[in-house]
């Protein structure tokens, strides 16, 4: 089983996650619903086990809470890795939700790198600050060494759009981290 256990705390959060790419129960409480329901799609259509606990300053803001949350998953995320032999290494999906498309293309390159384009209609999404997307999806990716490209190439719903970033990232990574071989799928022989 490829999986990783980590907690991180800071004066801002406290962070434990339990991962595993190969499957499991999925277990998800933040503080913030929607955060939760994201997570919860990117754990379900990854094909992943996630037991995720979340205690953030949102008396100040969920900003601390989603970056970090980014962070320690982008770090499970790597460990779980491991030294990535035989992973099919890309992945790429398109997901529409009603009127919205969103577009997620990875490589698990080890060069962390993100190309995020999605403007929000609306800034708040129940009580998630909708331009924190970016700054989970700029943790994961720095953290996982994850290079990751995400558009939303329409919508008119922050809801369906951000739900179709997080759903397009799931598919996309299950489809990166499936192990097809034995070697390294990289000219250099390296990630
Ligand atoms: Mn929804």
């Amino acid at each position: 089983m490829r999986n990783a256990a980590i907690r991180r705390t800071t004066k801002e959060t406290d962070v434990e996650i339990k991962l595993s790419l190969d499957g499991g129960e999925v277990w998800v409480s933040t503080g913030i619903g929607f955060f939760d329901h994201m997570l919860t799609a990117l754990a379900f259509y990854a094909g992943w086990g996630l037991e995720l606990t979340v205690k953030g300053d949102l008396e100040v803001d969920g900003h601390h809470t989603v970056e970090d949350t980014g962070i320690v998953l982008g770090q499970a995320l790597k460990e779980a890795l491991g030294d990535r032999k035989g992973i099919r290494r890309f992945g790429s999906a398109f997901v529409p939700m009603d009127e919205a498309l969103c577009f997620t293309a990875l490589d698990f390159s080890n060069r962390p790198y993100l190309v995020f384009d999605a403007d929000m209609p609306q800034p708040m999404i129940g009580d998630y600050d909708a331009c924190l997307t970016v700054e989970f999806m700029r943790a994961l990716a720095m953290n996982a060494g994850l290079t990751l490209h995400q558009k939303c190439h329409y919508g008119a719903n922050a809801h369906h759009m951000t739900e179709g970033l997080f759903k397009s990232l799931g598919l996309a990574v299950k489809d990166a981290v499936r192990v097809e071989g034995a070697a390294v799928v990289s000219t250099k022989g390296v990630l």
